[in-house]
């Protein structure tokens, strides 16, 4: 049987979420990198897939799955009907807040020339560490003792964004301990912190040329 292939960029936080998730389970993909900055997702060929022309987006046989939270949850879900809907719940958080939130502060910088980085969108998102401190108080992971896809979705979005929302160590002691635990994984530099730090380093080109600087 031939191997699932993952249409992604490294760039992308969900797409980085998915290959986490693969590498935690051990899952072999075929890889086919997609430049959103050169509009590849935009192509007739890959809105015939993709309508919603977003990536990441996963072939397997005959199926097509559209969102990195969808795809991570057909791999590795809880036969506890309680936790899996936390970590449902988490990743809704993360779909639903975490990451569109960086994406109302991103996007319009990387592909529209805006030069809005207001202290609004900053503020916004940094509360959003509030939420994950709280859920991160008495435990190590966001659903409880167990690492979880939902720690996948939430780490690489955080850590697309931390520079411009900063996570203030004393305010937020538990999400630095998370993040901490995250980056300690075999995998994680490779495959998530290598993105997210180049996704950074292009926001702030981005912003100082939409700036003129
Ligand atoms: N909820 C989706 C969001 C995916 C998403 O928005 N991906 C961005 C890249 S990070 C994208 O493909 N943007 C291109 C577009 O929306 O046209 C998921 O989790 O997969």
């Amino acid at each position: 049987m031939s191997k699932p292939a993952l249409y992604y960029a490294t760039l992308s936080p969900p797409s980085r979420a998915v290959l986490l998730t693969a590498k935690a389970i051990g899952l072999d993909l075929e890889l086919r990198p997609i430049n959103l900055l050169k509009g590849e997702h935009l192509t007739p060929e890959f809105l015939k897939l993709n309508p919603q022309h977003t990536i990441p987006t996963l072939i397997d046989g005959e199926a097509t799955i559209i969102d990195s939270h969808a795809i991570c949850a057909t791999w590795w879900r809880s036969t506890d009907l309680v936790q899996r809907a936390n970590v449902d719940a988490r990743l809704h958080l993360d779909s639903g807040h975490l990451f569109a939130r960086v994406r109302f502060l991103y996007e319009p910088i990387l592909y529209y020339g805006s030069t809005d980085c207001s202290i609004d969108k900053i503020a916004y998102i940094q509360k959003c560490w509030e939420i994950l401190e709280g859920f991160l108080k008495d435990q190590p992971y966001l659903c409880g003792s167990d690492l979880t896809i939902a720690d996948f979705c939430a780490v690489a979005t955080v850590t697309s964004v931390n520079d411009a929302a900063p996570i203030d160590e004393f305010k937020f002691p538990k999400m630095h301990a998370w993040l901490k635990r995250l980056a300690e994984l075999p995998y994680y530099q490779e495959v998530n912190g290598d993105g997210a730090d180049e996704l950074k380093s292009i926001f702030k080109a981005k912003l100082a040329e939409n700036r003129g600087k």
